[in-house]
């Protein structure tokens, strides 16, 4: 097989795993994410086949349609204060279940559904663990666009190598569904990102980063010889 198309196995294989956890008259929360696409699918087949009630609470417009596509009544993350679970997919994930997201510049409300679920689970192929965090991956970071310099430089003074991200076209940065921009940002890899995370936290400006820091209870991961559970 393929290394994308047993990429692809491995997230169908923990995708329809994570539709497993979700019970009858749960609200959940739904991440973004090639991962979750499987995830989504699962439940949709759950609901169709095994007439499953859940609301899903998803994190971004393309995770809502999918969601509408499979006749998922769907809440809006504003009008929750809770969830039962939240399952979503992530970029890095080290030992202790700390992540790295934002690949698709979802981060600052899969993080909000995150922290109101009574249970985070990652889903994600073995490609995705580190031994440390900003390994491969930048750091995330969403600013409100009048910040954007001021951010910039203060990133540069914490040893942060700051890039705006740009559209797919390049012709302009991407815009979070907040109205905000991100900067992905490369730190040396010696350095605490958790110190990061808290410094960046006080900065006006910043809205959010993509370290999910102590929110992941579970983790489900895809590898070649089959699916493990890392809690
Ligand atoms: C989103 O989707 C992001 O936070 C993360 O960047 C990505 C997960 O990757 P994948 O598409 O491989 O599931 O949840």
């Amino acid at each position: 097989m393929k290394s994308a198309e047993s990429n692809k196995e491995l997230k169908r294989l923990v995708g329809v795993a994570a539709a497993g956890l979700v019970r009858d008259g749960m609200v959940c929360g739904i991440g973004t994410g090639s991962t979750v696409v499987f995830f989504i699918e699962e439940l949709g087949r759950r609901v169709k086949e095994d007439k499953l009630r859940l609301t899903g609470v998803p994190t971004s417009f393309q995770s809502k349609l999918l969601c509408r596509k499979y006749n998922i009544p769907t809440l809006e993350i504003q009008d929750c204060a809770e969830l039962d679970l939240a399952v979503d997919g992530a970029d890095e994930v080290d030992p202790d279940l700390n992540a790295i997201k934002g690949g698709g510049a979802a981060h600052t409300r899969e993080k909000v559904v995150a922290a109101m679920a009574r249970e985070f689970v990652l889903i994600i192929d073995q490609s995705k663990r580190v031994e440390r965090l900003g390994t491969a991956f930048p750091v995330p970071v969403e600013v409100i666009p009048s910040a954007l310099q001021f951010v910039t430089a203060r990133l540069r003074a914490l040893g942060g190598e700051p890039e705006l991200r740009m559209g797919v076209r390049k012709d302009g940065p991407v815009i979070t569904d907040n109205g905000g921009m991100v900067l992905d940002v490369r730190f040396d890899p010696r350095t605490d990102l958790r110190r990061i995370d808290q410094e960046l936290h006080v900065l006006p400006g910043v809205v959010e980063t993509g370290l999910f820091y102590d929110l992941a209870k579970r983790a489900l991961v895809g590898r070649a010889d089959g699916m493990t559970v890392e809690t």
